[in-house]
């Protein structure tokens, strides 16, 4: 019996499934759950998602009523979990990714674990482990379940809709190096079963307040600062200009982006002053150009080559003049 259809067979023997995913939940961890939810439940099957926390908000217009939050309600996602024969664990690699109240109950439960991911070298805790470090996403393994397992009649537009989402977000609309022909192919089944794309990508796309855009706005005409010689840009933001453009958590997430759309700008560094920290990110182009040694050793920070976080308890003035006074180092003229 290949994966697939172990993981079927634990479907159809299960009385109680809990669906979990990772803290700080994304497109992926939500699209990935509820495509799997709405499976089982097609297969005939009950599940019951339980997650960390609420999903982000530019994810409002999707149907999340259903997912129990351990940080809202606790008592029902520990009854759950208690409960539970079998355990799906998506879109991470680890116990200590559901947060620790959920980890504490994650590995207390004896149940059958299966774990669905993509992320690089997954723990052994659970009795299924479908990994796969190429695909593109959690969303589009589920895919790969509905059908390897024989099961494509039953993909519709209710379970194809949060994994077309889950691969969108995650390969950022189809654009990364690791979108692979699998990953085309996959999508084209979404779209034979009813998914309406341009709804989900307009959903996505039109979702902006006014305040976030006038702060975006700010931010690029009057904030931005560029290092010619460096290739590099800069955006500082205080908590003052910050209230003044009723800041919401997510409103500068794209600043970044934006600034690395600058042709020829390697790295783009956009630093927000909140809880009397500066919170800062790192944004870069190519290999040869890594944010993450600048953020770890300088910003007690780090993560990915391209993509990292740091901070700094020095003022707004203070940080800019130290990545100033660094950036050359890092990002040499030329
Ligand atoms: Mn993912």
């Amino acid at each position: 019996m290949n994966i697939y259809k172990q993981i079927e067979a634990a479907i159809q023997a299960a009385s109680n499934i809990v669906i979990t995913a990772h803290k700080s939940a994304d497109g992926d961890s939500i699209g990935s759950s509820l495509g799997l939810l709405h499976f089982i439940e097609k297969l005939g099957k009950k599940a019951v998602v339980c997650h960390p926390d609420k999903a982000p908000d530019f994810l409002d217009w999707l149907d999340t009523t259903s997912i129990i939050l351990m940080d809202e309600n606790p008592e029902e996602v520990t009854a759950q979990m208690q409960q539970a024969d079998l355990i799906f664990c998506l879109d991470y690699n680890a116990t200590n990714r559901v947060g620790p109240e959920m980890q504490t109950l994650l590995e207390a439960a004896t149940c059958k674990k299966i774990m669905i991911d993509h992320h690089l070298n997954p723990e052994e805790f659970p009795t299924i482990t479908l990994s796969e470090t190429t695909a593109s996403s959690t969303s589009q393994l589920i895919v790969d379940l509905i059908e390897q397992s024989d099961n494509l009649e039953l993909l519709d537009e209710k379970i194809g809709t949060p994994l077309y989402l889950g691969i969108l977000t995650d390969t950022g609309s189809f654009r990364f190096s690791y979108v692979k022909p699998r990953t085309h192919e996959v999508l084209a089944k979404l779209l034979e079963a009813g998914v309406e794309h341009h709804l989900i990508h307009e959903k996505l796309s039109d979702n902006n307040t006014e305040t976030r855009l006038r702060l975006q706005g700010y931010a690029m005409s009057k904030k931005l600062e560029i290092l010619y010689e460096n290739n590099v840009g800069i955006i500082s933001l205080s908590k003052e200009e910050l209230a003044e453009y009723n800041y919401k958590k997510g409103d500068t997430d794209s600043l970044a982006n934006t600034v690395l759309s600058i042709k020829g700008m390697k790295a783009a560094i956009v630093f927000t002053e909140r809880d009397g920290i500066m919170k800062i990110s790192f944004r870069s182009k190519g290999v040869e150009n890594p944010v993450n040694v600048l953020a770890k050793e300088h910003f007690n920070g780090g993560g990915h080559a391209n993509a990292s976080g740091g901070m700094s308890d020095l003022t707004v003035d203070e940080t800019l003049e130290k990545l100033k006074g660094l950036i050359p180092q890092y990002f040499p003229k030329g």
